[in-house]
This record gives structure tokens, C-alpha cells and sequence, in this order.
């Protein structure tokens, strides 16, 4: 018999980074959610990375904040939003209104940020907003506002796949924009004559695709462009009549360049070799068609501006911008860092693209918002507002979306500012994250599926998130515990929104309002659509207004900026080196930066199995020579040391590293690893006029941790295991995994282990004290509990199998026989290894045992075999290095 109809596919649009892509959701009856790549969104055309593509699994409430805390004690919504309300008047009527301060972020929807920002800045009338862009992508608008008077991202996704040379700067593109990757993928495949250049002091997995890569020195970004300007104009390539007409500051930009100009001195400054240099020169100079990819690399430094605005400049002075594949792209990180920006979110914007830079502007907010008290000078950037709270100037402040702990510079500063605060308020979805642990008031947020609104991706392309859920708990969207709050503060009138769509009506409004073209942000077609047209809203590129009735795909194409003269502006750029260089003690630099499969501080990703098995410990990737001179071994566990704080991490010898730098991602946090939160070691120097953080360059020493022991613990759940020092969890499929290691030894392992789980069933154990080695494993009715394995150092089995036995009802005799020994019975399954393809669970050891085995040469045979890097394709990098080392 045919079933009953298909349950009815939701659109809505991935939670995670800032390409946007669309998603399909579909709820069966049995509320089970399952997701796919939309085939209609114009930023992915069906396609999802790994993350998007596991998305149904992090749905479900553990883990989840479901009901609203004050004191530790679970209170009513009416209690939570009473107390938040009182305690931030009591302050403001106290000591002032500067005292009180929002912490944000680029991952909350348009509505939750516009009323956020009017709240605070036109209702409590201060500016003390800042939002986690200021760590992502302030150095960006800083730089657009400074070169077009506005910021205007003129780049739209297509002409990265028309560039015939694509530039990437500072942009693990494959990782951290996979679906754009996979497009630019596809496009040079389709037009071979594509050439890419990567720029970045690391070989990643974007390289994969690079023709050139140039491994530059740390921060020597802006040596490169300001010699480029000097060569192209030496080749004759610049634009002079676009630069005449379109272009102020160019005879000052070149003259700044001078300094480092030819083609030595530059290899010289940037540290590569001179061939190189050559190339990219040649290339630029000779291809019209090209895009320039931004992205961290360039933005999170203390000369980022600088350096965004030599990029600028090279597109300035050719001419290349505003056209069908050409021009400077900054891809933003997050889902809404672009609604953000359009809301006005960071402490030194206003609304709708207007700043404090003058009172007129100021003035049409205040009118617009009938806002009498509304802020009249920025507040607070990030670093300066957790410092304030640590000086007890802000004695009260409401974070929302973002998990400062781990993700602000000096986290362990940032940490005791917040214990020391009179009042901390936390809007989160998780209940356990380092930062809801310094909470006095929790409100638990609705999440990605639960609620409405909009977000813009990277291409200015504003698409809806559509829930097709019902909240966990008692969860509200964001949207409505502000206006809430703000209606408990005073500003009821102000605040009166019943639904998010009356909120995206007033802000497309208020773009409109006055704004002859003068504002590149103009949405104001959408002001007067009705809750219908809301709900159905297509994915659309502003500006959107009588003028573009369509949309906008590209911006500047008539070589008119948003400047008082309608000129573009060229930045004289003095290029700078990092502000602090390493010195004797702290002889590395510790750059970061993020991993293919995990999702910043790891609230959401860190809950799929399959996302935990590609990386599952924090780690320290190390150059071999480097290596050497610390005395790291592959493997081992390394105490990283800045003048700020320290961590653990695992040692990863790789090839990959420049000579004097080491990678760690940002990722872990205390809830996954104790000690391990890179943030911790990150100096708080900020770019002077951004404000965002120099997070690509730490001097640390690097030195080998040589506990007294090390070893693992899988568990059916989470243990808690005395004496580890070094202690990193991570979620398998059906079981916790615990790398451990310790300074001291327990008095009896037996103890140490029977104390860490209640429980009946039979134990194994093994001891050889002489080795150091204790290994035991509980079996409850055939049922796998945990196992232990301990040894003097790190050499310890592989864990695969063993964790593939908890999924098991009854292990056979074999299986039981093989545990302690961490051996699969013969003909079962060899190990996997780590998993390589996270789509269909493909680890290393069966990927070269393939192509050793069976020959295989390229991906394609590979994926025929073992269907490795035919899902998402995000491995297909990590693939094919496994097929070049295996055939040498
Ligand atoms: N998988 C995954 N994807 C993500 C995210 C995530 O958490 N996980 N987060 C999203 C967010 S919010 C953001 S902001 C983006 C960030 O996206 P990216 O900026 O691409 O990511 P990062 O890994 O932070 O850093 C990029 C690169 O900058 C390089 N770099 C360091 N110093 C320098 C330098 O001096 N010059 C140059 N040219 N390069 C340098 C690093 O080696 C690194 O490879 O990713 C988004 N996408
Ligand atoms: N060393 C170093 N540090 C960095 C970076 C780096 O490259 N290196 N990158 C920086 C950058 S670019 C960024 S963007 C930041 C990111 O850093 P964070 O913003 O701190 O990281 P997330 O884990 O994304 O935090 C989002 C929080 O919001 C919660 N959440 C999810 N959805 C919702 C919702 O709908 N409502 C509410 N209220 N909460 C929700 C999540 O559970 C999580 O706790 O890190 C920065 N820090
Ligand atoms: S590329 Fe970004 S937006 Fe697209 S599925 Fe992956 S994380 Fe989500
Ligand atoms: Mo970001």
C-alpha cells in the first residue's frame, strides 16, 4: 500500500557559517528530522559541508537550558525577566547608564540583533553593545567603511567561480567556507585556465586547489599587496583612467609602498622564496578577472585594517571591482555576521548602517525610533568592555549567543571579570558552557529550528530560518526575552512586538528612512510586506528598494562609492609586523584558527559523534624542526605558555607548519577538555581602529608534557575521573571517550577505576605494575560498559574497535577475549582508523590500506570503492595527500 503523503520539506538556512547555504527539513510524523542542501538557495544549489549535513543530530534536548535560572534555582519566565529587568534599572539608577553593557553575536537573527541594539542604545542610551564580530569581522567593516564610505561588500559568490585567478588570503576556504570551496572546486574544474593562490603561513587544506602558495610570514600580508601596487604599475596594469575618475589617495597609497616595492625586498619581507613573489605578480598583473578572498588571516591582527585596505587597494587601482568576477571579498564567519552589521550590532555603529560620526545621523535614529535618550557616542569594543567589568565600571551585562570564555583573548581575565560582576545574565541554548557556569541569571534561548527570522549570508543575500519544531522546554527565541525585558525596564510602547516579522517590517523601514541612496543598506521594498509574504520570503541580495527592484547582485559597478565625493578612497599603508614578536622565552607564535568539523566553542557540533571523530582531543601542530628544538614527540602532550595563561594540547608533527609557528584551533573549551582553551594564551591587543583582536599571533613556549602517566577511559556515559590533569571528553557513537593523562598515580588503579562508575557487572582487569600498565573493562549482561587502558606514556591501542563494541547487545567470546588487549578477533573488521570521511565514517588506516592494497591513484577511484569524499566532499583534500603518501 502507498504510504501516507511525504511529510512537507521546511526551507530554512544552515545555523552555521556565513556562506548561508539553504536547507530542507522535514519533520516525520515519528519527530524525527532529517535535513538536505536546498536545491533551489542560491548559495549552496542543494549542496552542505559536514556540518550542515549533520545538523538533524544536534537537534533534541540534552544538553539543552531548558528552563530559566536565577541563583542556581530554577524560576518562571515572570521571576527570570523581573529580575533581569530590576537589576539592570538598579544599576542604571545607581551608577549611571554607561555601567550596564550587551555582549552579542553574529549568530543571533536579525530581530533578536535590531531589538537588542535598539534596547541599549536607544532605550537605555548607551552604546556598551558589542557583539562577537568585533573578534571576526569588524576589521573588515572598518576597512570597507574607510575605502567605499560604507560597508558595501561589492562580491557576490558568482564571480568568485567567473575569476579567472582567485586570490585567498588568510582563508581556510575548504574548512571554514566549504560549500564555496566545493563551487570554486567545480569551477576550476570546469575552466582549467582558473588559477589560485593561497596566502597563508600554513599550508591548509585549501591548498589542495592552489596552484601557488605563498607561506608568508606572520602579519606580512600588507609587504605583499603595497609591492604588488609597485609591480603592477611598474607592468603598466593599473587602471589610471579608473583611478582618475573613480579613485582619491592613489599618489599617496604608492608613494607609502615605496618602502618595500620590488620584487626581492618583498620575498625578503615576506619570507618566501623570490620565484614565488614573481608568479603571483605575473598573475595578477595579467588576469583582469580576479577576486581577492579575506578572511581571518587578514582581519584578526593588530594591523588588520591595514592590511584589508592594501588588498583594497590593488582592486582600487586596477579597476578590478563592481565587475562580473573581480573584486575584494571579505567572507564573513558567522550565519548573521552580515545581519549584524545591517542592525548596527558593534559598539561604534548605530542602525541601518549609520554611525556616531555625526548627529545627524544620530538624529534620524532618535526620530525614527522616538528615542529621546538614545545614545549619542560609541560605547565599548569587546576588549575594553570585559575590561571595564573587570574594573568594576560595567557592574552589570547580558551575553546572548556567544560563549566569551572561550572565545575572547585572555579568557582566564575575561573569566574572573565575570565571576567578580554584580549581575551576569546569560541567554544561551546549552546549559553547560564555560561562560553559563559564571551566570547569575540563565534564560534558555530557543534554537535553530525552534524559532523565525532572517539572517544574510556573506554575499548580502538576506534568506529566512524557519522553525519546524517546538521549542525545547521552556526555550524562547531571543527576540522575545528582549523586548520583554525591555518592556519590564520602562520601554513597553518601544517594545510591543508580538512576532519577529513586525520587527523585520520597522528595520527594512528604517532603512528606507531618509535615504536617498545615500546608505548602501536599503531594504525598504520589504517595509510594508504583510506576515504572509514573510513567511515566503525568498532568499534576496540588498539593496532592495525602487531603485533595485530585484535586488542588487553586485554593488559599485558604476564606480560610484558612498563617500561625501562619490570617490573611492586608496589607504596610505605603512605595513606593521605583529605588535608583539617573539623573544627568548616565548620564542613561537601561536596562530589558531578552526577545524573542519567542529563549530567554535563545540555547543552544537561537539554533541555528533561523527563530527567528534576527526579531531577529538585539542591539539598543537608543530613543525618538525621546531619539534625537535622542544623536544615534542608525534603523539605526546605538549603545555603551551604565553604571558597570559597556558594549556595542554596533543602534539601533531606536520609538514604544514611555517618554521617558528604552531597551529591550535579555537574550539575547546573547559566543558570538553580541562586546560585546553586556547583563549587563554591569546594577548587582548587589539587593531587600533577595528578594535579586533590580534588572535593569529601569541609568542608561546611550546614544551613537552611528561606526566607520570597517560591513557584512555570509553564509557556508556560521561565519567568523572580523579587525578587526570589532562582530560579531554568527546562523544562517540554510543559512548564517551576520555583521554586522559596525570601527574600523580593513584594509590590502586582498581580503586581509581571502580570509583568512577556506580554499577554492577563483571570486571577484567590486567595490571603490570613494573610497565605501568593497567587496563580493565566492566561487561554488564554481554553489554560493553567501559574499558580503561593506562600507560607510563602515550603509546596506548587504537580505540576504534573498542569503540565500535558498545553499539554491540551480546559480545561473542572472541570479542570479550580481545578487550583487554585491544584487538579485534580475527576476520572482524580491521581498524578504521581516524575518520577521514565524516560523511560515511571512513578512517585513515582503511583509506590506506585501499590504495595500498587495491592500487588506487586518484579520489574518484577511491570514492568508487570506499564512497570516501563523495558525500560533502570536505576530505577530499585530506584524501588525496593520503594518495600522494602512499604512493611515494
Ligand atoms: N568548520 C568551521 N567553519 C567555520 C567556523 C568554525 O568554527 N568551524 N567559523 C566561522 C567563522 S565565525 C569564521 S570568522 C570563519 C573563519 O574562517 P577562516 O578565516 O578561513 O578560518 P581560520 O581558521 O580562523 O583562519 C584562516 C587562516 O588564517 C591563517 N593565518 C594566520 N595568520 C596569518 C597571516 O598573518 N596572514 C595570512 N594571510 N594568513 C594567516 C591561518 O593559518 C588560517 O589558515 O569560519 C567560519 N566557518
Ligand atoms: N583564538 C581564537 N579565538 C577566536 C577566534 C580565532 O580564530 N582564534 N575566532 C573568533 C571569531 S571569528 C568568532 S566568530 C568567535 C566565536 O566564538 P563564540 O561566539 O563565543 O562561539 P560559539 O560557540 O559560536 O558561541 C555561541 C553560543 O551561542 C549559543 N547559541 C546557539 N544558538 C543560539 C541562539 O539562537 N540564541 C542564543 N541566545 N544562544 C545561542 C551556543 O550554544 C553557544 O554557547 O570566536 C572568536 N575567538
Ligand atoms: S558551508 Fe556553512 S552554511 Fe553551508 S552547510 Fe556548511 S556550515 Fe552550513
Ligand atoms: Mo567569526
Amino acid at each position: 500500500m502507498q504510504s501516507m503523503t511525504a511529510p512537507q520539506a521546511i526551507r530554512t538556512t544552515c545555523p552555521y557559517c556565513g556562506v548561508g547555504c539553504g536547507v530542507l527539513a522535514t519533520v516525520a510524523e515519528s519527530g524525527e528530522v532529517k535535513v538536505s542542501g536546498d536545491p533551489l538557495h542560491p548559495a549552496n544549489f542543494g549542496r552542505l559541508c559536514s556540518k550542515g549535513a549533520a545538523l538533524a543530530e544536534t537537534l533534541g534536548s540534552e544538553g539543552r537550558l531548558l528552563h530559566p535560572v536565577v541563583d542556581g534555582a530554577q524560576v518562571t519566565w515572570e521571576t527570570a525577566l523581573d529580575r533581569v529587568a530590576d537589576g539592570f534599572n538598579k544599576v542604571i539608577a545607581e551608577h549611571g547608564r554607561n555601567a550596564v553593557a550587551f555582549y552579542v553575536s553574529g549568530q543571533l537573527l536579525t530581530e533578536d540583533y535590531y531589538v537588542a541594539n535598539k534596547l541599549m542604545k536607544g532605550f537605555i542610551g548607551s552604546a556598551n553593545i558589542d557583539t562577537n564580530s568585533r573578534l571576526c569581522m569588524s576589521t573588515a567593516v572598518a576597512a570597507h567603511k574607510r575605502a567605499f564610505g560604507a560597508d558595501a561588500v561589492p562580491v557576490c559568490y558568482e564571480d568568485v567561480e567567473a575569476a579567472d585567478l582567485v586570490v585567498i588570503v588568510g582563508s581556510n576556504y575548504a574548512w571554514a567556507h566549504p560549500v564555496l570551496y566545493q563551487r570554486l572546486v567545480a569551477a576550476k574544474k570546469s575552466r582549467p585556465d582558473m588559477r589560485v593562490v593561497v596566502v597563508d603561513p600554513r599550508r591548509t587544506a585549501t591548498c589542495d586547489i592552489a596552484d601557488l602558495h605563498l607561506a608568508i610570514a606572520p602579519g606580512s600580508d600588507a609587504y605583499l599587496f603595497n609591492g604588488l601596487l609597485h609591480h603592477l604599475r611598474r607592468e603598466d596594469a593599473l587602471d589610471l583612467a579608473y583611478v582618475e575618475q573613480h579613485v582619491e589617495g592613489f599618489a599617496a597609497a604608492f608613494e607609502a609602498a615605496r618602502a618595500v616595492d620590488s620584487i626581492p625586498a618583498v620575498a625578503q619581507a615576506c619570507g618566501v622564496p623570490e620565484t614565488d613573489v614573481g608568479e603571483f605578480f605575473r598573475l595578477f598583473a595579467r588576469t583582469e578577472r580576479c577576486v581577492t578572498i579575506f578572511s581571518q588571516g587578514v582581519n584578526q591582527s593588530s594591523s588588520g585594517v591595514d592590511k584589508a585596505n592594501s588588498i583594497i587597494n590593488v582592486h582600487l587601482a586596477t579597476g578590478r571591482i563592481g565587475r562580473p568576477g573581480m573584486g575584494p571579498f571579505s567572507v564573513t564567519g558567522q550565519p548573521n555576521a552580515m545581519g549584524g552589521r545591517e542592525v548596527g550590532g558593534l559598539a561604534n555603529q548605530l542602525a541601518a548602517h549609520l554611525d556616531f560620526s555625526d548627529a545627524a545621523s544620530v538624529d534620524l535614529v532618535r526620530r525614527f525610533w522616538d528615542a529621546p535618550n538614545i545614545a549619542q557616542d560609541p560605547g565599548l569594543k569587546a576588549v575594553d568592555m570585559f575590561q571595564a567589568i573587570a574594573d568594576g565600571k560595567i557592574k552589570a551585562v547580558w551575553i546572548m549567543g556567544t560563549n566569551p570564555v572561550v572565545s575572547m583573548p585572555d579568557a582566564d581575565r575575561v573569566r574572573a571579570a565575570l565571576m567578580g560582576c554584580e549581575l551576569v545574565v546569560v541567554s544561551d541554548c546549552a546549559q553547560q558552557t564555560d561562560t553559563t557556569a559564571c551566570a547569575d541569571i540563565l534564560l534558555p534561548a530557543a534554537g535553530w529550528g525552534e524559532k523565525d527570522g532572517a539572517v544574510t549570508n556573506s554575499e548580502r543575500r538576506i534568506s529566512r530560518q524557519r522553525s519546524f519544531q517546538p521549542a525545547a522546554g521552556e526555550a524562547r527565541p531571543d527576540w522575545w526575552i528582549i523586548t520583554q525585558v525591555a518592556q519590564r525596564m520602562g520601554f513597553a510602547a518601544a517594545f510591543a512586538y508580538t512576532r519577529p516579522a513586525q520587527i523585520f517590517r520597522e528595520h527594512a523601514r528604517l532603512s528606507g528612512f531618509e535615504n536617498p541612496g545615500k546608505r548602501a543598506f536599503d531594504i525598504s521594498a520589504l517595509a510594508d510586506l504583510d506576515d504572509t509574504h514573510y513567511e515566503t520570503l525568498q532568499p534576496l541580495q540588498w539593496p532592495f528598494n525602487e531603485r533595485s527592484p530585484n535586488g542588487t547582485q553586485r554593488l559599485l559597478v558604476d564606480g560610484r562609492f558612498y563617500t561625501p565625493n562619490g570617490k573611492a578612497r586608496m589607504t596610505a599603508i605603512a605595513p606593521r609586523l605583529p605588535a608583539v614578536a617573539t623573544d627568548a622565552d616565548f620564542p613561537l607564535v601561536l596562530n589558531t584558527g578552526r577545524i573542519r568539523d567542529q563549530w567554535h566553542t563545540m555547543t552544537r557540533t561537539g554533541k555528533v559523534p561523527r563530527l567528534n571523530a576527526h579531531q577529538f582531543e585539542p591539539f598543537v601542530q608543530v613543525h618538525a624542526q621546531d619539534a625537535e628544538a622542544c623536544r615534542l614527540q608525534d603523539g605526546g602532550l605538549a603545555r603551551l605558555s604565553s604571558r597570559h595563561g597556558s594549556m595542554l594540547a596533543r602534539v601533531q608533527l606536520s609538514q604544514d607548519q611555517r618554521i617558528g609557528s604552531v597551529f591550535a584551533p579555537m574550539h575547546w573549551s573547559e566543558t570538553y577538555a580541562k586546560s585546553s582553551r586556547v583563549d587563554s594564551l591569546v594577548a587582548p591587543i587589539t587593531d587600533p581602529i577595528s578594535g579586533q583582536p590580534e588572535s593569529k599571533h601569541t609568542p608561546v613556549r611550546v614544551e613537552p608534557y611528561l606526566p607520570a602517566w597517560q591513557g584512555f577511559v570509553l564509557s556508556r556515559n560521561r565519567l568523572e575521573l580523579s587525578g587526570a590533569g589532562y582530560c579531554a571528553c568527546s562523544q562517540g557513537d554510543g559512548y564517551w571517550r576520555h583521554e586522559l593523562a596525570g601527574d600523580m598515580l593513584p594509590e590502586d588503579w582498581r580503586a581509581w577505576a571502580r570509583a568512577s562508575q556506580a554499577g554492577a557487572g563483571e570486571w577484567m582487569e590486567f595490571h603490570d605494575a613494573a610497565m605501568g600498565r593497567y587496563r580493565a573493562a566492566r561487561v554488564q549482561d554481554g553489554r560493553l560498559e567501559s574499558v580503561f587502558f593506562i600507560a607510563a606514556d602515550h603509546r596506548l591501542p587504537e580505540r576504534e574497535w573498542l569503540g565500535s563494541l558498545f553499539a554491540k547487545r551480546d559480545l561473542s567470546t572472541a570479542e570479550l577475549a580481545g578487550l583487554l588487549s585491544a584487538r579485534p578477533p580475527k576476520g572482524e573488521a580491521s581498524e578504521t582508523g581516524r575518520i577521514v570521511c565524516a560523511c560515511f565514517s571512513v578512517g585513515e588506516k582503511s583509506l590506506v590500506n585501499a590504495i595500498k592494497t587495491q592500487g588506487l591513484t586518484s579520489v574518484e577511484e577511491v570514492g568508487a570503492h570506499l564512497k570516501a569524499g563523495t558525500g560533502c566532499g570536505s576530505c577530499v583534500p585530506e584524501i588525496r595527500r593520503l594518495i600522494s603518501k602512499a604512493t611515494i
